[in-house]
């Protein structure tokens, strides 16, 4: 194994012939980077397996995801194994420039948005702190669409990530599972006991993908990421059908049974109330289970599974997975031979359930005749589950009707999937402390009835080492340089840059820094998009998934105001402006599309006046991702997070902005909440209505957007310019737009909170003249941001609702 510079080389070269039996210099950029893939990751299966015998057989954590959004692997890995350094200057004395390699990495899009990064987050603090935690997932073939923008529309390409293979995944065909949908379930009665013989069943093959985990400085414990693709259990073909003659029926087969991993729903606006997503589920649910049993056997010995929940904890983010809590069941009692009681009390105790939203449209439901065709086991278990939860209740709860109508599994002909999850397992827990506030007291109050002492807070975080040591390498440098490098292990440290929030030379660095990235960002998006921005300009940021709650027509109101104030007085604009807007519109959003377009209509219409083009700028950033994040976090002036309030379950990309220094405007949402309580109240632009207020114009009515509109004249100029023909040739195309603020009385809340959002904006805005200051509040930021590190999310969840211990560092000292 390669330890420096010389070995390194010589490995590297080796690596590259055994790829494809050509040298360095004949090799495509594609060959040499798979070539360094695959050396390092000899190199984490070497530390796996000298390490092995030191590795705990204590607990695992199995963290079950629809979704994980991992971003590119190769330099992170790089900078985990502090290997960058030598790794950079060994390929350059073999004329290779890293950067190029790192180029071909794809970005695998196998998720939509937040929840999605949270669980990838989740694994590398995991595999950092020394917890055994892995991923289980599905290894879609195509991930979350490719953005492309025509014509100010969102036009959506089809993310083939694996066309050219992915170098990190390792596949690992003996240890497939097989998936039974469909079919009869016949009882026997055998000496006394009933058994349940599911028959007739439709089998499909669940194969999965390794992809190793692995964190800073910890190379004792790669973890894994499995991710399920869905095969014929006989190969290419369905033989049986095949030699049957039945040609057509056996390829049609195969493509139904692959269907399953075929594609990533990228539905957050309306819930996926389709088959195949059932099956998706069910799918990677059912090949998790059988696959940790299966290797609890062989680590426990093959007896039985009643240290099961001891041994074992199985996460479920969001509602995706909660099948996992009738499937272990059906294991435990079909297949392990227990009997109800303790077969609940091991599900119970080994599950455990995050929810990451309030909305109502959000919540799953299935129909209970679907699942009662696709899984009919299943579903008498859930049934089961219902009948003894209702038995308790009603004993409980005798007088309360609204307690037992509000806590039922089965309503209205569908199973509610959060109700289960909530009965099934050990905790709940929201994901900011409002959010948790909410679902106690609004959501789920009947449920805190009966449970209570399930519920808590786990706020989330992300992952300072990808989000600010990785991805922003001067400012990372800067504050080394100022605090030592422990902040990389602990983000708690970063505390300690508070001491230079009066030090002007300090300031005048860390301002040259955000400039530095700030023109990093500018020459990408001219590279990439061909469009011009200032660096000098202040960059104002909104990227996330576009979706009314998260108002960007809000954030577009207030540009088309300061255009409007332009023409009146020019002199009304101080300093020069980039407004940042990215993300992805739901194919089948309508509003959010229009929003999209909307963007473009406005940048278009600044460009070509000449009277503000050189002081206001709007772009658009196409296919916002991870790796565009990690460009874009840095370079940012201001963060905005706008969401009306009690609607945003916390936000992560808020704590990627701050922890890269900008300053947040926002509302009192989600985990904006607790970064001001972090910061200080000086140090956060706050606006707007309050979650409570909000939650009682929603319960109460007492809220008229037209009052807004005839109250404030400048509201009114910019929602009648959505359809008057401010924008050129877009006849009327943004009615959609103006109805939802004036017909459907604007259930966001947009025109209520404008007036105090333009304050706060103005507030910024002077704020800018003032470098010294501005830079620190900027300083405030970044050392105050260590608490919205993923480490502490994780050491919180470890303590409380995984009760497994991990590794606590010490300033350059690691021990258990
Ligand atoms: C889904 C849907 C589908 C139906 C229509 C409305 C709607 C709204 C939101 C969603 C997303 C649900 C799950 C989710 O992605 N939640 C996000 O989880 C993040 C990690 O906890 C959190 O930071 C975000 O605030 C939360 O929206």
């Amino acid at each position: 194994m390669f330890t420096d510079k010389e070995s390194f080389k010589q490995a590297y070269l080796s690596k590259v012939i055994e790829g494809d039996g050509t040298t360095v210099d004949e090799a495509t950029q594609w060959d040499k980077f798979v070539a360094l893939v695959a050396l390092l990751k000899e190199k984490m299966s070497h530390h796996r397996s000298t390490n092995k015998k030191s590795m705990s057989q204590g607990k695992q954590v199995y963290y079950f995801s629809m979704e994980f959004l991992i971003g590119k692997l190769l330099h992170n890995y790089l900078v985990n194994f502090k290997l960058e350094e030598f790794i950079r200057e060994g390929l350059l004395e073999l004329n290779i420039n890293l950067d190029d390699l790192l180029e071909q990495e794809v970005d695998p899009g196998l998720g939509n948005g937040g929840l999605g990064r949270l669980a990838a987050c989740f694994l590398d603090s995991m595999a950092f702190l020394g917890i055994e935690g892995h991923g289980n997932g599905i290894r879609y073939k195509y991930g979350l669409f490719e953005q492309k923008i025509m014509g100010g529309n969102q036009v959506e390409v089809a993310d083939n990530w694996l066309k050219n293979g992915y170098p990190w995944e390792m596949r690992k065909p003996d240890k497939a599972v097989v998936i039974k949908f469909k079919g009869t379930v016949r009882t026997e009665l055998n000496e006394g006991k009933i058994s349940f013989l599911h028959e007739n069943y439709e089998s499909v093959l669940a194969v999965p993908y390794d992809v190793p985990i692995m964190s800073y400085d910890n190379p004792l414990y790669i973890n894994n990421l499995r991710l399920w693709s869905a095969e014929t259990i006989c190969g290419d073909l369905d033989l049986a059908c095949f030699n049957r003659g039945e040609y057509k029926q056996s390829i049609s087969n195969k493509s139904e049974v692959e269907s399953i991993s075929y594609i990533l729903y990228p539905d957050d606006s309306s819930p996926a109330g389709r088959e195949l997503r059932l099956k998706q589920e069910y799918f990677f649910v059912a090949a998790g289970l059988g696959s940790i049993v299966r290797s609890y056997k062989k680590r426990n010995g093959s007896g039985s599974l009643h240290n099961f929940s001891r041994r074992v904890s199985v996460h479920i983010n969001d509602t995706h997975p909660v099948l996992c809590i009738p499937e272990l069941m059906r294991i435990l009692m079909d297949e392990e031979e227990m009997g109800w009681d303790e077969a609940w009390n091991i599900t119970v105790n080994t599950v455990s359930f995050t929810n990451h939203t309030i909305m109502p449209e959000a919540m799953e439901k299935w129909s209970i005749d679907l699942i009662k065709s696709l899984l009919p086991r299943i579903l008498q278990i859930i049934e089961e589950i219902d009948r003894r939860f209702k038995e308790d209740l009603i004993a409980r709860f005798m007088d309360e009707d609204e307690v037992i109508r509000n806590t039922q599994i089965f309503k209205d002909g569908y199973i509610w999937m959060a109700h289960l999850a909530i009965i099934g397992s050990s905790s709940v827990n929201g994901v900011a402390q409002l959010h948790t506030k909410i679902l106690k007291n609004e959501v789920f109050k009947d449920y805190y009835r009966v449970f209570g002492y399930k519920f808590n807070n786990k706020t989330n975080g992300v992952n300072h080492r990808r989000f600010l040591l990785a991805a922003n390498p001067k400012l990372s440098h800067l504050i080394t340089e100022a605090i030592g490098p422990y902040w990389k292990e602990e983000a708690g440290e970063l505390k300690k840059l508070l001491v230079y929030k009066d030090d002007h030379s300090f300031l005048e660095q860390l301002a040259y820094v955000k400039y530095e990235n700030k023109c990093r960002f500018a020459e990408v998006v001219k590279h990439k998009q061909g469009l011009l921005i200032d660096p000098q300009s202040i960059f104002d940021v909104q990227v996330k998934r576009i979706h009314a709650y998260k108002r960007q027509l809000l954030n577009v109101l207030k540009i088309m105001h300061l255009y409007n104030e332009a023409m009146n007085d020019p002199e009304s604009l101080t300093g020069s402006h980039t407004f940042i807007f990215g993300g992805k519109a739901a194919p089948n959003y309508h509003y959010a599309k229009i929003v999209i377009k909307l963007i473009h209509a406005l940048s278009q219409k600044i460009e070509h006046d000449p009277r503000v083009n050189q002081k206001l700028k709007v772009v658009f950033i196409e296919n916002f991702n991870v790796s565009q994040g990690e460009l874009i976090y840095p370079a940012a002036d201001i963060s905005e997070q706008i969401s009306s309030a009690s609607k945003e379950a916390s936000g992560t990309g808020n704590m990627k902005f701050m922890m890269n220094g900008a300053l947040t405007l926002g509302t009192l949402d989600g985990a904006n909440v607790e970064i001001k309580e972090a910061v200080g109240e000086d140090n956060i632009f706050i606006f707007g209505l309050t979650a409570e207020k909000v939650l009682d114009y929603t319960r109460n009515g007492g809220y008229k957007s037209w009052d807004e509109y005839h109250v404030n004249s400048d509201i009114r100029t910019c929602v009648d310019q959505l359809n008057c023909g401010f924008f050129d040739n877009m006849g009327e195309e943004f009615r959609v737009l103006f109805d939802s603020l004036m017909i459907y009385n604007d259930e966001f809340f947009i025109l209520k909170d404008f007036h105090s959002y333009l304050e706060m904006h103005d507030k910024l805005q002077t704020l800018y003249r003032n470098k010294k200051e501005w830079n620190r509040i900027s300083l405030v930021n970044i050392a105050t941001s260590g608490r919205f590190s993923s480490d502490r999310t994780i050491r919180e969840y470890a303590d409380w609702i995984w009760k497994i211990r991990y590794r606590t560092v010490n300033k350059g000292i690691n021990s258990h």
